[in-house]
């Protein structure tokens, strides 16, 4: 888009921006849903490459317990379409409780909390169609990693990492063309789950949240139990679930965890456990007749959560397509929780 330039301008984000940037102490991100989700990758590249104290809540758990949050923190909500109930009554809460500034990451300009908030940007993902966020969620990530630019420079954030996400952000076409080519042996992967009743995502650090990602879009439009876990929480209750009707779905990029992630599979695969890899190809080894290892593009750590986002969304798709649920329209959901 329009904001990714050499010189990320503040004012990207509302003409006062330079001014509330310059004043902030801290971050406090306030979601719901796979907006949430963004928002904890998030905290892990404010805190890792710009010291930026950084903290998320769901928002809709924000205003019952009377948060402890000072005048100068930036509230960051982000929702694709702007309405969500929760996550306006938990702004409408931070201001309550005394919060100078607001920014909103959304996807609708005339939109409640566009309207509510001090800052915007606009994501531009187009329409989302169906009432799972896929596109929203990808576009929130960029969006976060130029605020995280442009709030980093005034706290720890190098002047070298800041033109390494400049270049990687316009290495993401690329990319993601290439995890598309893989659509079809994901459509064939996708058997394996149309007959399961659960499912497990595992990752570690950024990759945590995009686990969970991938477990709630497997929820949501296939109606498959899932759920997600760091993966060194795997052996502090969920390795009891393990067996063969359990599919793993592990996100294993390359980065300095890979190797304990690497003994985490090797405990889903010796219980016969049916994992499934998405791993880094220059990486990635043959895997086992447990172990099926999808080799993905080898790209930079500050991108991978947006490049290993998109074939967890594809298989949410293909096994909804299986199975002949809804995907635009799944069951019980409405596209804006607006009560
Ligand atoms: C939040 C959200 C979506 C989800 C579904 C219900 O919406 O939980 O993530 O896919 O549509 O609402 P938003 O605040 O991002 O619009």
């Amino acid at each position: 888009g329009r904001f990714v330039n050499k010189k990320l301008q503040d004012t990207a984000f509302g003409h006062n921006a330079a001014e509330v940037f310059d004043q902030i102490k801290s971050v406090l991100i306030l979601a719901c849903g796979t907006s949430y989700h963004s928002g904890l990758v998030a905290r892990y590249w404010f805190e890792k490459y710009a010291r930026v104290p950084c903290s998320i809540e769901v928002a809709s758990e924000f205003r019952y317990r009377n948060p402890v949050i000072s005048p100068d923190t930036l509230v960051v909500t982000i929702s694709q379409s702007g309405e969500t109930a929760d996550t306006l009554a938990a702004l409408q809460e931070a201001k309550k409780l005394g919060v100078k500034h607001s920014l909103v990451i959304c996807n609708v300009p005339e939109s409640s909390l566009v309207r509510e908030s001090d800052l915007v940007m606009m994501t531009r993902a187009g329409p989302e169609i169906g009432v799972a966020s896929t596109k929203a969620f990808t576009t929130q990530l960029v969006a976060l990693l130029m605020l995280l630019i442009a709030v980093g420079r005034r706290f720890e954030l190098s002047r070298e990492m800041e033109e390494k996400i400049v270049s990687e952000l316009f290495s993401l076409p690329g990319n993601i063309e290439k995890v598309l080519k893989l659509d079809e042996t994901i459509e064939v992967l996708s058997q394996r789950f149309a007959d399961k009743q659960n499912a497990l995502f595992l990752g570690r650090g950024t990759h945590y949240p995009i686990a969970m990602e991938g477990s709630l879009k497997l929820k949501e439009i296939s109606y498959i139990h899932a759920e997600a876990y760091p993966a060194g929480e795997l052996k502090h209750g969920p390795l009891a679930l393990i067996d063969a009707e359990m599919p793993v779905v592990t996100v294993a990029p390359n980065n300095n965890l890979l190797e304990k992630l690497r003994s985490n599979i090797q405990e889903v695969s010796a219980r016969g456990g049916q994992l499934i890899v998405f791993m880094d190809e220059t990486l990635a080894d043959a895997g086992d007749e447990n172990v099926q290892i999808i080799k993905m593009p080898s790209v930079a750590n500050i991108i991978s959560p947006i490049i290993y986002t998109i074939p967890l969304q594809l298989l949410s798709y293909h096994v909804a397509v299986l199975k002949g649920t809804d995907v635009d329209q799944p069951r019980n959901l409405a596209k804006s929780v607006t009560v």
